[in-house]
């Protein structure tokens, strides 16, 4: 039994009749936007042109920079006054991406989680507990509403705070853990350092995403816990969590294709590329009413699987998401753009002209992110002990704007490498 028999179990054939009436709708439905309008004249693409799948790769792409071009409201394809709320993709401050959500979206999107956690086993009298951050980023009440909806009992308590989370999965008994991978593992030490033996707390499963992290950690997880860990995939501009989810035989996610049109492309071309082969992951959402997006161009690497899953379910699976077509990182669970920490360095005046990004990982889970800071010549008066104040306010800029704090070193001026042709600015270590 699953929570959505006739459409989990669709046959390839009436997946893609459905695909295809969905399309044609929200094709004519973004038409409407002021930014689909354009991007469709621009090409002079009618929607009356989009007649079945094959027409897809007609539609222009859609990037993150579209959408914060159009920030606030520019992709709205209803009435301001029906957007019931916003979230924003994780980590940005400043002119970040926003995704609006109508009543019909939340509801939907609630369904699409409810349906991941009942395919994994949860049923209402399971205790939920959410580890991931509430508020702006979708990984909390996404997940919520999902739970809720299920009939599970859901714990609220959001991310950190680690010696309370223990506390709550002693005392209520929880069944399933909803959390970072990196920080699955930061828990369990703690757990440990308590006396008590994490394989003891009777979990049912855990539902690790929102970074990427290798079948290794999944096992290492698997083992520390004894329970089934699942790999869960989304991202803000699809809604957020609820996008792909591993099923019972835990061999990649599921992307529910009745909500999502999935294709891979040469991430320097934008040609389309064979089920099989490893590109860029493209999404066009065809279940969302308030601000349906066309072929946006994910940046996350991977593969659409060409065999069919012993689960029964038809919905195309991708494999694990090997790494970005561009720079973003992922640093505690936080989507960081190199540039967002230049724009602050480069705004600050001793900061000289060259500098590094060092990520790392400590004790296999803790991300840790260090930034090298060359000074100006200007302000460099021999000694680097003297800039103390100076490292504080980089360092305070930088938390400002990425929300992780980072750890400065002050260089001397030039004292790294220069950088001959393309800059090398980040250095990332952790070994995925
Ligand atoms: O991370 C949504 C989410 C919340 C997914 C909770 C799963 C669980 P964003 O903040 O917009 O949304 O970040 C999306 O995170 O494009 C990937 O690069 C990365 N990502 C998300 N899930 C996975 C995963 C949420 N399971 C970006 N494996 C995506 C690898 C992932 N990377």
């Amino acid at each position: 039994m699953a929570w959505d028999d006739k459409i989990e179990f669709m046959s390839e054939k009436e997946i893609k009749e459905l695909q295809t009436e969905r399309l044609i709708k929200t094709v004519e439905k973004a038409y409407k936007s002021l930014f689909y309008k354009k991007k469709f004249d621009e090409v002079g693409l009618k929607p009356s042109d989009i007649k079945d799948l094959s027409d897809l790769k007609k539609i222009p792409f859609t990037t993150k920079d579209d959408l914060r071009a159009a920030y606030p409201f520019g992709m709205l394809t209803v009435d301001k006054n029906d957007i019931v709320r916003i979230h924003s993709s994780s980590g940005t401050t400043g002119k970040a991406t926003v995704i609006a959500f109508t009543k019909k979206d939340i509801d939907t999107w609630a369904d699409y989680v409810a349906r991941c956690l009942y395919m994994i086993g949860m049923r209402k009298g399971d205790v939920f507990q959410n580890m991931m951050s509430y508020g702006l980023f979708t990984g909390g009440l996404g997940f919520h509403y999902g739970a809720e909806k299920l009939g599970a009992t859901v714990i609220p308590i959001g991310g950190g705070n680690t010696a309370k989370q223990i506390r709550m999965i002693l005392d209520f008994k929880t069944s399933f853990l909803h959390i970072t991978p990196s920080y699955a593992l930061h828990v369990s030490e703690e757990i440990i350092k308590d006396g008590i033996d994490p394989k003891a707390l009777g979990l049912k499963g855990l539902i690790v995403g929102a970074e990427p992290h290798s079948e290794a950690t999944r096992k290492k997880l698997e083992e520390i816990y004894n329970c089934p860990v699942f790999n869960s995939y989304g991202l803000s501009e699809m809604n957020g969590p609820g996008v792909g989810f591993e099923c019972e035989y835990r061999d990649d996610p599921h992307i529910w294709e009745d909500g999502y049109i999935i294709e891979i492309v040469n991430p320097e071309t934008g040609e389309n590329m064979p089920d099989g082969e490893e590109g860029e992951l493209v999404i066009t959402s065809i279940n969302r009413e308030g601000m349906p997006i066309l072929r946006y161009r994910t940046k996350d690497l991977t593969h659409i699987k060409k065999e069919k899953c012993k689960c029964g379910r038809n919905h195309k699976k991708i494999g694990r998401v090997v790494g970005r077509a561009d720079d973003m990182l992922i640093v505690k669970g936080i989507n960081v753009f190199p540039s967002q920490i230049e724009d602050i360095l480069m705004s600050i005046q001793e900061v000289g002209n060259n500098y590094q990004i060092v990520v790392d990982r400590k004790e296999d889970y803790i991300d840790t992110i260090k930034i090298r800071v060359e000074i100006s010549k200007k302000f460099f008066h021999g000694k680097l002990s003297e800039l103390k104040n100076i490292k504080e306010k980089i360092q305070h800029s930088i938390r400002e704007e990425i929300m992780i704090n980072p750890e400065i070193e002050l260089l001397e001026p030039q004292a790294l490498p220069p950088s001959e042709g393309k800059a090398k600015r980040v250095v990332d270590l952790r070994k995925i």
